[in-house]
């Protein structure tokens, strides 16, 4: 573990505030990063408060106005290289990950290599940006739309990707000509800092001014609505949970500024009878206990065709049964399944199995606490498959833990309510050989999520597709397709090259 931090400049006690290459001091409370997986304290970050926000803001405007002078395909080559130190470190921050945040190496590495993903299309999209040509009504007319860098993007990223949500949101603002103020979770402190610093050298060796990619680590109480309230920042992008989303979205509202936001999922899968179950029990295995559960994707419900109902729930038992004796440190490779972040997490995924009881739920497996041996740290729990109801209240509820409830449904109508009736609206797969039922899924009658999948399961979107939900998962896209379109301003432009003055709608106004 200590070759591994030396390597990625984590020191024990490190700053974290940055607003480029250099790091600064900084006034807040120091914050102490503990590894879930035993507890360890890997290091601690001095925090940031009120008055080390107005600096890095500062920094960020005055670079702002040199940004986006640059060429866009110019910043796209800085993205580029940002993906090739990515690459070099890999293994070490897809390690680091692992630590920090406890998901498994496996997934840790996929993390980082959706950070290289996005750098890559990113470079190519800096090319882009192109807007419409439209045929204007008048003659000796022109058409179009353009976009322009926006400004200063705030980014209010989540533990469960303490990285890859980074670089969704920075590689593209950073291509599109925005500067981003980067604060991440206070509960993976580390893992911003290492990313920090593998970019550092890549913005000295290309001279990017000091105030492009800022890094600010600290208590939300410190500064939080303050940077939400902040009228520098035309657009927040935030991930996290449905409660803290309107909150921040109501103090962004309040001043009419931009947001992407990223909240709760309550993700459903449908079995159709017409399923490959081959293919739909290791969708649900992986969506439901992948990263423990901790994806805003995580396959939460399973509705399954009443006709297969028993069938599914044997082959879902036997699964489990496999994953039950492979919950353990995330670093070993025979784990699937690696602690949850903290104890807060654990208290509300025990809350969920006792609630769903209540409710008239069955247990079918797991719903334990770990707590002897390599289980001390007391954050490891056996992911809970359990029969309910949709309608439960707990089932609306998004648990950010590995509980997935089975549900059973008649008719293809029926299951397409049950995906939609939750308050949620991020991820949804249908498993069917059908070719009715999957179109049906994804018309404009099917599905009412902002990722509908049909035989590939809820969890481990491409980068390449705009990711984000509706309802109150809040509407945001970031990441690929054309969400870049949302961090930057969009101009329609006339020009007129005739010599006269004819005005739209065929209007006279002589004098
Ligand atoms: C998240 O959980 O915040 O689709 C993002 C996935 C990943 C991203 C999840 N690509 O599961």
């Amino acid at each position: 573990m200590e070759a591994l931090l030396k390597r990625l400049h984590i020191e024990p006690v490190n700053q974290g505030l940055s607003t480029g290459a250099n790091w600064h001091k900084s006034q807040g409370k120091t914050i102490d990063s503990f590894s879930p997986i035993d507890g360890a304290k890997l290091g601690s970050v001095a925090g940031a408060n009120r008055d080390d926000y107005e600096r890095v803001m500062q920094k960020a405007t005055e670079a702002f106005e040199v940004w986006k002078r640059v060429p866009a395909p110019q910043r796209g080559e800085v993205v580029r290289q940002i993906g090739l130190a990515l690459r070099e470190h890999k293994e070490d921050l897809g390690r680091l990950v692992s630590l920090e945040m406890g998901k498994i190496y496996q997934e840790g590495l996929g993390e980082v290599q959706e950070m290289i993903d996005i750098c890559d299309f990113a470079v190519g999209q800096a090319r882009l940006l192109n807007g419409y040509t439209m045929q204007s009504e008048r003659p000796h007319h022109r058409l179009y739309d353009q976009y322009h860098p926006l400004g200063v993007v705030g980014v209010i990223t989540s533990f469960n990707f303490p990285v890859a949500v980074w670089a969704w949101n920075s590689m593209i603002a950073a291509i599109a000509g925005d500067v981003v103020v980067w604060k991440p979770s206070s509960k993976t402190p580390l893992c911003a800092v290492a990313v920090q610093k593998i970019i550092n050298k890549v913005l000295k060796e290309n001279q990017v001014p000091e105030g492009v990619f800022n890094l600010i680590i600290g208590s939300s109480s410190e500064f939080g609505d303050a940077m939400l309230a902040d009228k520098r920042i035309p657009l927040v992008s935030l991930t996290g949970s449905t409660r803290v989303g309107k909150h921040a979205s109501a103090i962004v509202g309040a001043r009419l500024g931009k947001t992407i936001m990223e909240l709760g999922g309550n993700n459903a899968l449908i079995v159709s009878q017409h399923a490959d179950l081959n293919m739909a029990i290791p969708a649900i295995v992986f969506g439901a206990v992948g990263t423990a559960g901790q994806r805003c994707t995580s396959t939460r419900r399973v509705i399954i065709h009443e006709s297969i109902y028993d069938k599914v729930k044997v082959a879902l038992l036997d699964a489990y049964r496999q994953v039950g004796s492979k919950i353990g440190n995330p670093l070993d490779e025979n784990t699937l399944v690696g602690p949850l972040i903290d104890t807060g997490s654990v208290k509300a995924f025990t809350h969920a199995i006792d609630a769903v009881q209540k409710e008239g739920g069955r247990v079918l497996y797991g719903g334990e606490v770990l707590s002897n041996g390599n289980y001390s740290s007391n954050n490891y729990v056996v992911p809970a498959l359990v029969e309910a109801e949709n309608h439960y209240s707990i089932v609306q509820e998004e648990t950010f833990a590995p509980i997935v409830y089975l549900i059973k449904y008649t008719t293809i109508d029926e299951a397409i309510a049950l995906n939609n009736g939750v308050p949620q609206g991020l991820s949804s797969a249908i498993f069917t050989l059908n070719m009715r039922e999957a179109e049906q899924f994804l018309s404009g009658v099917g599905s009412d999520c902002g990722i509908a999948n049909v035989n590939s399961g809820t969890s481990g979107a491409e980068i390449g597709g705009a990711f984000g939900g509706e309802k109150e998962t809040g509407g945001g896209r970031e990441s690929g397709s054309d969400a870049w379109k949302a961090y930057m301003r969009r101009q329609t432009n006339t020009i007129n090259y005739g010599e006269a003055l004819p005005l739209a709608q065929g209007i006279q106004f002589n004098f």
